[in-house]
């Protein structure tokens, strides 16, 4: 027999059964929309730098204009991008999940805010996102010009005189509040939770997995490698989101 992939039965038949169903995205569900991912080593005029010495208030504060400056390339890039095949799955699964009455809660690390686009109605972005951007001072939102639009002037000033930042959540800041009560309240109830794309290294996210399946919840890993996290998932599907992600939502909702 040819081999297309993993055996995508019985998470499928969990998925299908599951009344409270959780997804927990990172970079790697748009890989295939061509966004790098995070942890991939940039490309170009970027190649030189680290993202994670980036995501950082502390960069921030030392050099606005370089790091506002990378962050309008990718808010540029973001915008220049589709939803992938997997992001319309998991979509197609919100809505099947919520038309037999069951709950459905999307938490996704992705700034990028394909997965609103594709069609999920209300993702919770842990991490903030990078088309919207707001002042470091005041916390007011001030909106970008529109793609493929850059900003003027790295950094943008606000109309209080500070630097504009992108409306995102850098290592040692807190996330959303409201972000952390819907993910909590979501994984104390859920009975499946499904990982998609990410290296499950960077917390809060990362223990979501835990918190899941301590609370009894069966649960799916989709990623091409191993994480931290596959000794404890129920199920880890290996491949690219892209193409399990479909068939997976297919075997689970069939003509549904
Ligand atoms: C594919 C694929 C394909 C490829 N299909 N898959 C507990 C223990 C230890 C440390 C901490 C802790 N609690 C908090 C911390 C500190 C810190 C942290 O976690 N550090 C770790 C690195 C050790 N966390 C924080 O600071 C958080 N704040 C917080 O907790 O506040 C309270 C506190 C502070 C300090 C101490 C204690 C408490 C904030 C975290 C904010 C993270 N922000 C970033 C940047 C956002 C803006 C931006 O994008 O620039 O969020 S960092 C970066 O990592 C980004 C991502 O959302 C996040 C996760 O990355 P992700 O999505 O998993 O991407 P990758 O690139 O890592 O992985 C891609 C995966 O896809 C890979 O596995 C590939 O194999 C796979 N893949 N192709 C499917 N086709």
């Amino acid at each position: 027999m040819p081999d297309d992939g993993p055996d995508l039965q019985a998470p499928a038949e969990a998925l299908r059964g599951a009344r409270g169903v959780v997804v927990l995205t990172g970079a790697g569900v748009s890989a295939e929309s061509g966004i790098p991912t995070f942890r991939d080593t940039m490309q170009g005029l970027w190649a030189s730098f680290d993202p994670q010495q980036l995501a950082t208030p502390e960069a921030f504060a030392r050099d606005p204009e370089l790091v506002t400056r990378w962050y309008d390339h990718r808010r540029l890039g973001c915008a220049a991008c589709e939803p992938n095949p997997g992001h319309l799955a998991l979509a197609r699964l919100e809505r099947g999940v919520c038309a037999r009455g069951g709950s459905f809660t999307l938490l996704t690390q992705n700034v990028d805010g394909l997965h609103r686009r594709a069609g999920n109605t209300d993702p919770v972005e842990l991490h903030g996102s990078v088309m919207t951007w707001r002042c470091s001072e005041t916390g007011e939102a001030v909106a970008p010009p529109p793609p493929p639009e850059p900003w003027p002037e790295f950094p943008p000033e606000s109309l209080a005189g500070a630097p504009v930042r992108p409306d995102v959540v850098w290592f040692g800041e807190t996330l959303p509040e409201a972000a952390l009560e819907r993910s909590f309240e979501a994984l104390s109830s859920c009975d499946l939770l499904l990982s998609v794309g990410t290296s499950a290294v960077v917390y809060p996210a990362a223990g979501f997995i835990e918190v899941a399946a301590a609370n009894g919840a069966r649960t799916i890993e989709v990623n091409p490698k191993d994480t931290p996290m596959t000794p404890i998932v129920t199920w880890a599907l290996r491949g690219p989101s892209a193409h399990i992600l479909p068939s997976l939502v297919e075997a689970a909702l069939g003509g549904e």
